[in-house]
């Protein structure tokens, strides 16, 4: 395989407030890679348009969503002058090269996606095209960049594969053009996914079988970035549990997804392990660990909710660094879209 410049690509989705899942799962992750790598973090806007118009909430709260995602960014300490932060639709080579994923993904690997089937439910039927097509985009959005690690929370590990399954398709489908128009012997790069946040999967408070989500009608489901700490503690008060007192070993949480589920976030936003949280809570009541959980929610999330209040307050500066980012992305996609138009055969690829 050629080599490919290191670059970081990841994006979320403005569709509601970011939680604690999206704050551990990728954005601590986002943070931390910015020593490493040349990263490119988006708002990904046209993915949550996929949904049905009512969870994404209309064109106002996509704009609104959209600042507080960037808001969220900068305030966990993304460095957008550093980096680059900027929403999707801005970039239309997003699209352009997902249109031509369309035509290089089997619709047999799509009807594998899992997300779909969650998303879809029973109502297939009426499930927008786009978001069986979302890996597709997806794919695009990584790919545009040539980005060769990706960091996600767990659920986004069958996409991931998929954008890599697409890179290879494209690669061997067009080698001769590839070789023809200089590119050497890979076009695309074979994705790393880098799953490995603090916690990976963060469940629902109501329910640990089902990951918190931005999308769960039921807001005591999630802790937002955006909760105050009355509202933290009072969602971590509420947090369903069982009867059993915490177990002093990691081997005792199985089968009890609740109770593995708030020390998972209490290790994680603790930076510790599972075992020195059970450790020091194992044999307890659950209601002496909510209180300690709470409490340091609160001080981790607290700075980070002040600071995107600030930010949020000044829409100018945020579609600011948008467009500027958009603008430095736009510098690094549209060559490598036309690149794709060249190897493609459409003609006048090179402007
Ligand atoms: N519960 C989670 N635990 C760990 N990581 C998570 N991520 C999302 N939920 C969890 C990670 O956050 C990043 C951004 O995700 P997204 O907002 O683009 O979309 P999503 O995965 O579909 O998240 P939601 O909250 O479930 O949004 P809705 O409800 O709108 O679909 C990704 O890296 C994801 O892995």
């Amino acid at each position: 395989m050629a080599d490919f410049e290191p670059r970081v690509f990841s994006g979320m989705q403005p569709t509601g407030n970011l939680h604690l899942g999206n704050y551990l799962g990728a954005l601590v992750r986002f943070v931390e890679l910015q020593a490493h790598y040349n990263c490119i973090y988006c708002v990904v806007d046209l993915h949550a348009i996929t949904q049905a118009v009512d969870v994404w909430g209309g064109p106002k709260e996509l704009a609104q969503s959209t600042r507080d995602v960037t808001a969220a960014f900068i305030a966990a300490g993304i460095d957008p002058k550093k980096h680059i932060v900027f929403n999707q639709s801005q970039v239309a080579e997003h699209a352009e090269l997902a249109w031509v994923f369309n035509c290089v993904a089997r619709m047999g690997w799509l009807n594998r996606m899992t997300q779909f089937k969650e998303k879809a439910g029973k109502d297939k039927e009426n499930a927008s095209t786009g978001l069986f097509a979302y890996p597709n985009l997806m794919a695009a959005d990584i790919l545009v960049y040539k980005a060769t690690h990706v960091p996600v929370g767990e659920d986004q590990k069958q996409h991931l594969e998929l954008t890599r399954d697409i890179a290879q398709k494209f690669n061997n489908d067009f080698a001769a053009s590839i070789a023809e128009h200089g590119f050497g012997e890979a076009y695309f790069p074979i994705t790393e996914p880098l799953i490995s946040g603090p916690a990976t999967r963060v469940m629902s408070l109501r329910d640990g079988s089902k990951k918190m989500s931005k999308s769960d009608p039921s807001d005591y489901s999630r802790i937002n970035l955006t909760d105050d700490g009355d509202l933290i503690a009072q969602k971590i008060r509420k947090a369903r549990t069982d009867p059993e007192p915490l177990p002093s070993e990691k081997a005792g949480l199985e089968g009890r997804p609740e109770a593995d589920n708030l020390v998972g976030i209490y290790a994680a936003l603790a930076g510790r392990t599972v075992e020195d949280v059970l450790g020091e809570f194992g044999g307890g009541q659950f209601s002496t660990f909510k209180g300690s959980l709470a409490e340091l929610a609160i001080e981790k999330l607290a700075p980070i909710n002040a600071e995107m209040r600030r930010l949020v307050a000044d829409p100018g500066y945020i579609d600011s660094v948008l467009a500027d980012g958009a603008d430095r992305a736009r510098a690094i996609a549209a060559p490598v879209m036309n690149g794709v138009r060249d190897i493609m055969g459409f003609i006048g690829g090179k402007k």
